[in-house]
């Protein structure tokens, strides 16, 4: 095999083991890499309706065959399990050196079973793997924790590790690396904390094999020239993800005073433009010449790496207008190892909740060293914190009160940073991700606000389908960054050439499209497979708001989506998925995937109809 190691790691904590195990070639050729991988991994190795965190939890690092390699922006790593958050498959993608280290230590994936019976700290190096004590790390933020890895293992290791949210079990946690790259929003840093594991670090010493050396070189080289050719790479350079607010603004789409309002007063204040002023570094992942973290200093003095997300989140939802404070309240975030899409969420539907008289507690919009104490009242799950750490779907349970037609999320993940009251087919994207509300696999809000919002066509459903199968399913599983493509125009036919000289694999866009349909259909089985009979199609279904409260400002007030649309809208897109009424995969459709097994599996949880 090139390209891809053909060995994954299997690691027991209980018992303090690791053994390596080739895979089948099959595997590769079927699921890619990176989220395939995980998914199918997942699949096969968990039994369905474990704690997720419980140590029966499975958790994976998994990579693709183009990670690592020389060509353009391919330091990326997927981390899964089931989520503690929704309680179906959650991931996320890291830009991070533990990526390329893993793959040349020699594995395609790491799979973690079981629990350390005290804190430790996983250390793989090459064919070794040693479970170090931890005692001295536990209780450490994410920086402070990897300063410390970093004095002893060097500045290339790959070290990904989780602060004190991660340890306490908050339910958002995510994994920390490289000082401001996060992922695994769906709570895989708790997993991660629920195992005991506070760090993993991979060091490696071997190249990756590719089947065609030479033209791999020269084409990454060519791939490099050219993302810099393009006309948008300068501004990229300059603002990166951040241009965002300003365009989100223009569209009326800026999450405002939880996703009540799509424009905010002072969102110049925490715009591109804004960060450029504060600007004092820029940072990024590894193999990349587009870095985009933008570094500035928060009114904490301390640095923190600004992305789009971050700060709407952490600004307009939450009503704060100083990126400044932005910036610190980002830094806490990273440094408790909490997700900040989710966490600006809680704390907006917290402060809203506050405002209508629904909490003992008060928390007003804006206001910073409240947020700020209660960011930390949420990572070490302190009163009103207690109940913000177990992410929005709960807390509105807890309420009630009707605050669950605010509580803004699907499947239990906090949406992300895009207000939808204007845009169905942005809402059927995050209603029907793989992972919850998540922009990752479809961001189609772009083009939809280009080609008119109104509409609830079939030509916005096979858009979404579209931009789910390159981005969700091939970007996320050759797991390569995605933003060369979205941002700058790097073209999609590049990837099948990398992987042409990396695997020697032929394959075109057709052959790429089946093995996302296959990765898609697989992990909407695992959410079925673990909801059983609960399952319905109102799981994919956004927020009552969008559709009860209209916009009051800006230049779309009044805008709303309607339901009776939107429910045409999501039978269209079942049926184009073959799936059935209720959103689950027929056995036919299951079967032309070469899932015959899943289907077998699903039809013991669900009837599956035929
Ligand atoms: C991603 C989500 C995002 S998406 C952002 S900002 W974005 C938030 N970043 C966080 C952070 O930072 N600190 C923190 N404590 N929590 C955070 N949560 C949020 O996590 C990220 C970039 C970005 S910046 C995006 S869009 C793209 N995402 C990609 C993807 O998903 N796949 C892919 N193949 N390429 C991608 N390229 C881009 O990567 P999750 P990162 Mg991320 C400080 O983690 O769970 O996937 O959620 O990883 O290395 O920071 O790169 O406007
Ligand atoms: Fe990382 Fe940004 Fe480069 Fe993507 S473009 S690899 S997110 S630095």
């Amino acid at each position: 095999m090139f390209g891809w190691t053909g060995t994954f790691l299997q690691v027991n904590l209980n018992k303090g083991k690791a053994v390596a195990n080739r895979y089948e070639a099959s595997l590769a050729k079927n699921f890619l890499g990176g989220r395939g991988f995980a998914v199918k991994i997942l699949w096969d190795n968990l039994k369905s309706g474990i704690d997720p965190l419980s140590p029966e939890n499975v958790l994976v690092f998994a990579t693709g065959p183009l990670t690592g390699l020389s060509l353009p922006s391919s330091g990326k790593l997927i981390v899964a399990s089931k989520s503690p958050l929704t309680g179906g498959y959650g991931d996320g993608n890291i830009g991070t050196l533990a990526a390329v280290q893993m793959r040349k230590a020699g594995y395609d994936a790491v799979i973690i079973e079981g629990k350390a019976n005290k804190p430790i700290v996983l250390l793989i190096r090459d064919a070794t793997a040693e479970f170090l004590d931890a005692k001295d790390l536990w209780g450490l933020n994410s920086f402070e924790t990897e300063k410390k890895l970093r004095e002893l293992y060097g500045r290339t290791a790959g070290i990904l590790c989780i602060g004190q949210g991660g340890e306490n079990l908050v339910k958002f946690a995510n994994i920390v690396c490289q000082e401001g790259r996060a992922g695994g929003r769906p709570g895989i840093g708790a997993v991660m904390g629920s195992k005991n594991l506070k760090a993993v670090i991979f060091i490696g010493s071997h190249e990756i094999s590719v089947a065609q050396p030479k033209e791999m070189k020269e084409l990454g080289a060519e791939g490099y020239r050219e993302v810099m050719t393009k006309p948008n790479y300068a501004f990229w350079k300059r603002q990166g993800t951040m241009m965002t607010i300003e365009w989100s603004q223009e569209n009326s789409v800026l999450p405002t005073c939880n996703y009540r309002e799509g424009v905010f007063e002072e969102a110049d204040e925490i715009g591109g433009f804004a960060m450029e002023k504060l600007k004092i570094a820029n940072r990024g992942c590894p193999q990349c010449n587009m870095t985009c973290g933008n570094v500035v200093k928060g009114s904490d003095k301390k640095e923190s790496e600004l992305d789009y997300e971050n700060v709407a989140m952490l600004g307009s939802n939450i009503g704060l207008g100083s990126l400044k404070q932005v910036a610190a309240l980002n830094r806490a975030a990273d440094e408790f190892g909490l997700d900040t899409i989710s966490l600006g969420n809680v704390i907006g539907f917290a402060m809203e909740a506050s405002e209508k008289g629904l909490l003992t507690d008060k928390i007003s919009w804006g206001k910073f060293k409240d947020t700020k104490a209660l960011i930390e009242d949420i990572a070490y799950k302190r009163s009103l914190g207690r109940l913000l750490a177990e992410g929005v779907r709960f807390a509105a349970e807890e309420i009630g009160k009707g605050s669950k037609r605010w509580a803004m999320h699907v499947k239990g993940l906090e949406i992300s940073a895009y207000n939808c009251h204007s845009t169905p087919a942005m809402a059927l994207s995050y209603a029907t991700s793989s992972i919850g509300a998540h922009h990752k696999d479809a961001w189609v809000i772009s083009w939809e606000v280009k080609v008119g919002r109104e509409s609830y066509s079939e030509e916005k459903v096979d858009k979404v389908i579209e931009l789910q199968r390159i981005r969700g399913g091939v970007f996320e599983s050759l797991t390569v960054c995605r933003l060369p493509w979205v941002e700058v125009g790097f073209e999609l036919e590049w990837y099948p050439r990398f992987l042409y000289a990396a695997t020697g694999l032929e394959m075109n866009w057709d052959n790429l499209n089946l093995i996302a349909d296959r990765i898609f259909n697989l992990t909407r089985a695992f959410w079925i497979r673990e909801y059983g009979k609960s399952w319905s199609k109102e799981m994919d279904v956004p927020p009552a708001r969008w559709f009860e409260e209209p916009l009051t400002k800006g230049a779309l007030k009044g805008a709303k989506l309607e339901r009776a649309k939107y429910d045409v809208m999501l039978q269209r897109y079942y049926k184009k998925r073959g799936w059935d009424e209720r959103g689950i995969p027929t056995k036919t459709t299951l079967d032309k995937l070469g899932l015959k097994d899943v289907a077998k599996q699903l039809g013991k949880r669900v009837k599956l109809y035929e």
